[in-house]
């Protein structure tokens, strides 16, 4: 069948802050819950975690003009087509991105706002800080709203004509102006590779390695203040339990570049940091494509641009263990941050029970792409992502993971089955399993409904 298997109705127009309207079609899928985000902004709630985060990177970054108000409903347009999104790129499926109508969507990056930026033209680098919203997977890192932080650096190649210096040994000499930092960074892979990351044609190769290190050593520079911020922290909150100073016996922070890929900068490199005995993924960034440069009308500019998460940076600064946490308005969470005292590490309140439930379930004959890449339209088959998302619509943030634990194909029906595990944990209370059965009862209702599968 080629009918819309997310069933729900939506309104025909809605009302977004400042009496914003909009019309909704066919490819609606944004639900009540994640508009509700839209009129938080914690990115600019005086004392949250992440306001603070974003001063303490703003800080870092001097003469930078700040954009922190973009309003999160932008054009496809904007989101994908400025970027050079590919028409059949993933991430413009109805699947992975909130629309409103077929022209509209939640930004899901602040890179939506990069060729609005660079056409104001009014300093050479740029912050953004903003909301953006995407159908993801749900886990302690990842959220269906979260927070990035954009910034750019470009250079007027006219900058240099008659001035005896060429744009490269400029880029330099403004690299000389970045803070050192003593941190081994992991940086295997050359600035430009011919086939995976190639150089533009309109650059040259020593340029590029001067805004690469430009790129580098500034995030790079980021990373190592709110490192030595959070030790800070650490070694205070070990001096007021009367405990001698963590900071000797704590392992060196450790940062990687790894290449990367993305349709806006080219070569492209995403940082890393360890994080809880993982790589965790802090920022994706690149030398910006001449050709958003030349639609914005600033063709004579050479540089780079990055994106970072909010969210996982104020993690690594206060210790903060579980992103729902951000969303949090119980004061116990918020009272422990504050933009006039020292940073000092969460101290998480007494860690509540879970709760697991399984459900098994045939998947509809009519849909086989499971999993897979469905192409952009109002009609699509099941995808995990909607099955992430009936959770949060049916338990809110008492639903703290969900994962797939088993599937398999019956051999003479030739039917899919799948196994989901959901851990349910409050993160201010003990859940009653009373209460979680009949909460993973409507959760397996609504998968039957919306999505048309089978409880086995
Ligand atoms: C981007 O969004 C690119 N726009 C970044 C960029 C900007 C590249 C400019 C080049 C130039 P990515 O999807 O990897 O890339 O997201 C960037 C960062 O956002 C990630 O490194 C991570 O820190 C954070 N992030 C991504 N998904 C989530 C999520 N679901 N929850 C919390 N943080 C997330
Ligand atoms: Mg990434």
């Amino acid at each position: 069948s080629s009918e819309n298997p997310n069933k729900s109705t939506f309104p025909p127009e809605i009302q977004l802050e400042g009496g914003r309207t909009y019309k909704t079609d066919s490819w609606m899928n944004t639900p009540a819950s994640i508009l509700s985000a839209i009129p938080r902004h914690l990115h600019l709630q005086p004392d949250h975690p992440l306001s603070i985060t974003r001063q303490l990177i703003e800080s870092r970054f001097p003469g930078y003009a700040y954009h922190n108000e973009y309003f999160p409903v932008v054009s496809v347009y904007q989101n994908f087509d400025s970027l050079g999104f590919p028409p059949d790129h993933v991430g413009r499926n109805r699947t992975d991105t909130y629309y409103l109508n077929k022209e509209t969507v939640l930004r899901t990056h602040t890179s939506a706002h990069q060729a609005d930026t660079f056409k104001k033209n009014e300093t050479e680098g740029w912050l953004i800080s903003a909301d953006v919203y995407r159908r993801d997977a749900v886990d302690r890192s990842h959220y269906p709203v979260f927070h990035q932080m954009e910034g750019a650096r470009t250079w007027d190649r006219k900058s240099v004509e008659g001035g005896g210096m060429t744009l490269a040994e400029k880029i330099w000499a403004d690299v000389e102006k970045i803070p050192k930092h003593g941190i081994k960074v992991e940086d295997p892979n050359p600035t430009i590779h011919p086939e995976r990351n190639p150089l533009q044609e309109t650059h040259s190769a020593d340029e590029i390695e001067a805004v690469a290190a430009h790129l580098k050593r500034s995030l790079e520079d980021v990373v190592v203040a709110i490192f030595s911020a959070a030790r800070l922290a650490a070694a205070n909150a070990a001096k007021q339990a009367g405990l001698p100073s963590p900071t000797t016996e704590e392992e060196p922070l450790k940062v990687r570049w790894v290449e990367a890929y993305f349709p806006f900068t080219s070569p492209s490199w995403e940082l890393e940091v360890e994080w809880q005995g993982d790589w965790l993924e802090v920022l994706g960034s690149g030398i910006v494509k001449q050709d958003l440069l030349n639609n914005s009308g600033v063709p004579d500019r050479v540089g780079w641009a990055f994106g970072l998460g909010l969210e996982r940076i104020a993690m690594l600064l206060y210790s903060i263990p579980d992103i729902r946490l951000f969303w949090s308005t119980d004061p116990r969470f918020l009272t422990q941050f504050s933009s006039t005292r020292p940073i000092q590490r969460f101290v998480p309140f007494s860690k509540y029970p879970a709760c697991v439930k399984d459900v098994s379930f045939w998947l509809p004959t009519s849909s086989s792409a499971a999993g897979g890449n469905t192409p952009a339209g109002p009609n699509q088959g099941f995808h995990e992502n909607d099955i992430m998302e009936l959770a949060r619509e049916v338990c809110g943030d008492v639903v703290e993971d969900v994962r797939l634990v088993d599937e398999f194909v019956h051999s003479k029906t030739g039917r899919k089955s799948m196994c989901y595990r959901t851990n349910y944990r409050a993160l201010d209370r003990t859940l009653t399993n009373k209460e979680m059965n009949e909460m993973h009862a409507v959760f397996c209702k609504q998968l039957v409904q919306k999505l048309g599968v089978e409880l086995r």
